[in-house]
């Protein structure tokens, strides 16, 4: 059942709708056929409902390899075969309609009897392979809106931009710039389809939205009125951006990656003039090639001129040096598979990732270019960026929650600090699984907090989808309150599900907003904490309000608090 929301949760992997020309594969020859009218409808259905644990060209990732025909050499050096055409049409209508053990989900009450037939025959045909997109393409879709000459020298509105929040309005391809001071909408910009993260530079003020389309809008905060000043289409799926943070390189680059095709593109970073298109294409940890290895979460060092650029099937942590970009030295750390996100611990030295499917996180030593632990944790971690703070028995830890396990978990990361040195003995070890519910995507503190807050959208139960649980950390035996936010929001009831999801701190720390993520034609809202009393200060909310999901805070984006 849990795999099923994950299922859910990765669906809209929205690329070959918006591409034209895709490379058709031969068809094996015992493969059932379909009319050119089937097989648009089985892509589109495969692009919305499976490339999301199945990868685009089906080699496997969460999900697992759906190729007409596969071989591989097992440990013990034997040679296994299978294969959809080998599992046959009904197999793979059963498999589809009612699950597996093994955690695929049930799609019987999402497809239609004769939808559940197309995909069985579709997967058994060989997958086509999209295009490419090369350097020329992403120039000719780079657009500078104002130019930098024509933009403002100076902050031309009057607003706390420290305290701004961009917020992804996911189904209308929109963000929301929402005034943390008043909690008006300064603005709302129209984006790539279902922006996925927002991310800061290095001076906190452009914004960097980074649509699941693959477009890149870069939003200049200090406008009279925030607005797009550039774009540029850095693939057809895409998920993750950050920008240049070291010092002497304030707002000089942006860094986006690809799902499809499987590469990275540098950028200007006040312009977003393509400078350089990487392929991450290459080997997996375990020594073989893969052709869709892609580009997962990607953060910026404050202590080198680096990006952590974590690609999702090779397992391989990159570690890109920006200082001569025509000449890209790239130091590659072997992790596990398949990475996803992940975030700083408090020192900003050791950068932590979700090897979701081996159930491992890896954190890597940034100051040192290796990785410094791979630890063992419980089902699929999901840290978002994760949390850190002071732990009364164990000093410093960050924090992961899980979509497959009910814990938070809690690792023990260094700290040259004097003070935590007798807590060396902890670190990189689980030192507490706190009680949680599965199903949950974020967790967040803040330094100046004493709340810690785990949400569970992917959580089965409406109830537990709604709510959210707060601890204290003095006492992390169990929370201190769990908060149904959707019946505090006052919204009338809906029959979609209104997910509870992505606590964010306002930058002074005091108030916690959390996003509904509710039906797509739904006047949703956003709820913000007081994060001292744990009770609601106000509900945003208004008719552009539409499946509010990632909010993020200028200040706490920009330095990396969480
Ligand atoms: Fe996310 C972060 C990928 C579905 C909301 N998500 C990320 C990152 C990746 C990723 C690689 C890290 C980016 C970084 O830090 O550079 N997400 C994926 C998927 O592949 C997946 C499973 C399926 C898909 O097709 O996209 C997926 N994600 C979702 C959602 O359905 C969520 C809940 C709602 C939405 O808006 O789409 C969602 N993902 C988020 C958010 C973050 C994120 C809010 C940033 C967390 C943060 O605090 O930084």
């Amino acid at each position: 059942m849990m795999y099923k929301k994950l299922l859910k949760y990765a669906l809209p992997a929205l690329l070959p709708l918006s591409m034209s020309s895709v490379l058709a594969q031969q068809a094996p020859a015992d493969a059932p056929t379909l009319s050119a009218e089937e097989k648009a409808q089985a892509k589109k259905i495969y692009f919305e409902r499976c490339a999301g644990c199945h990868g685009v060209l089906r080699k496997g990732a969460t999900g697992k390899n759906l190729e007409p025909h596969w071989s591989k050499k097992a440990k013990d050096g034997s040679i296994q075969e299978g294969g959809t055409l080998k599992l046959g049409q009904n197999r793979l209508e059963k498999i589809i309609g009612y699950g597996t053990e093994g955690g695929m989900v049930n799609f019987d009450d999402i497809l239609t009897k004769e939808e559940i037939s197309l995909m069985a025959k579709y997967i058994q045909n060989t997958p086509d392979v999209p295009p490419e997109y090369s350097f020329k393409d992403t120039l000719e879709s780079w657009k500078v809106i104002v130019p930098v000459d024509k933009r403002p020298t100076k902050q031309m509105n009057p607003f706390n931009l420290k305290n701004m929040f961009s917020v992804t309005l996911r189904d209308t391809g929109e963000v929301a710039l929402i005034d943390g001071d008043t909690k008006e909408i300064r603005s709302i910009v129209k984006t790539g389809y279902a922006v996925h993260i927002s991310r800061l530079s290095k001076s906190g003020r452009y914004v960097y939205v980074i649509g699941r389309d693959g477009r890149l809008s870069l939003i200049d905060l200090w406008m009279e009125k925030p607005a797009v000043v550039a774009e540029v289409k850095v693939g057809f799926d895409a998920r993750s951006v950050d920008t240049s943070k070291f010092k002497g390189y304030d707002d000089k680059y942006a860094i986006a990656g690809s799902y499809w095709p499987p590469q990275y593109v540098i950028m200007d970073g006040d312009t977003l003039k393509p400078l350089k298109v990487v392929s991450t294409r290459g080997m997996t940890v375990d020594g073989e090639y893969h052709p869709e290895p892609r580009v997962a979460s990607i953060v910026s060092s404050e202590i080198k001129p680096e990006w952590v650029v974590n690609i999702k099937e090779t397992g391989q942590i990159l570690l890109v040096d920006y200082s001569d970009i025509k000449n890209l030295k790239t130091t590659t750390i072997e992790s596990a598979k398949f990475l996803h996100d992940g975030g700083w611990d408090a020192s900003k030295r050791y950068f932590l990732v979700a090897a979701n499917a081996s159930n491992k996180i890896a954190a890597v030593d940034t100051k040192v270019g290796k990785l410094a632990a791979l630890i063992d944790v419980a089902k699929l971690p999901h840290p978002g960026r994760g949390a850190n703070f002071v732990h009364p028995k164990y000093g410093p830890v960050w924090a992961t929650g899980h979509l497959g396990a009910d814990v938070v978990t809690l690792i023990s990361t260094p700290s040259d600090d004097k003070k935590f040195a007798k807590y060396k003995e902890h670190n990189w070890k689980v030192v507490q699984e706190m009680k949680h519910v599965p199903g949950n995507l974020f967790v967040k503190t803040h330094p100046k907090s004493k709340h810690f807050w785990a949400d569970s959208p992917q959580n089965p139960e409406k109830d537990l989808a709604e709510s959210v649980a707060v601890w204290d950390m003095a006492d992390l035996s169990k929370p201190t309150k769990i908060i149904n936010v959707a019946k505090d929001s006052g919204l009338p009831e809906t029959k979609a599900t209104k997910r509870a999801v992505h606590p964010e701190y306002s930058a002074d720390g005091k108030e916690v907003w959390i996003s509904l993520w509710g039906g797509k034609a739904d006047q949703s809202a956003i709820v913000v904490y007081d994060d001292a009393t744990l009770k609601v200060k106000k509900v945003i909310t208004d008719p552009k309000m539409i499946t509010p999901t990632g909010k993020f805070n200028v200040y706490n984006t920009q330095h990396d608090i969480y």
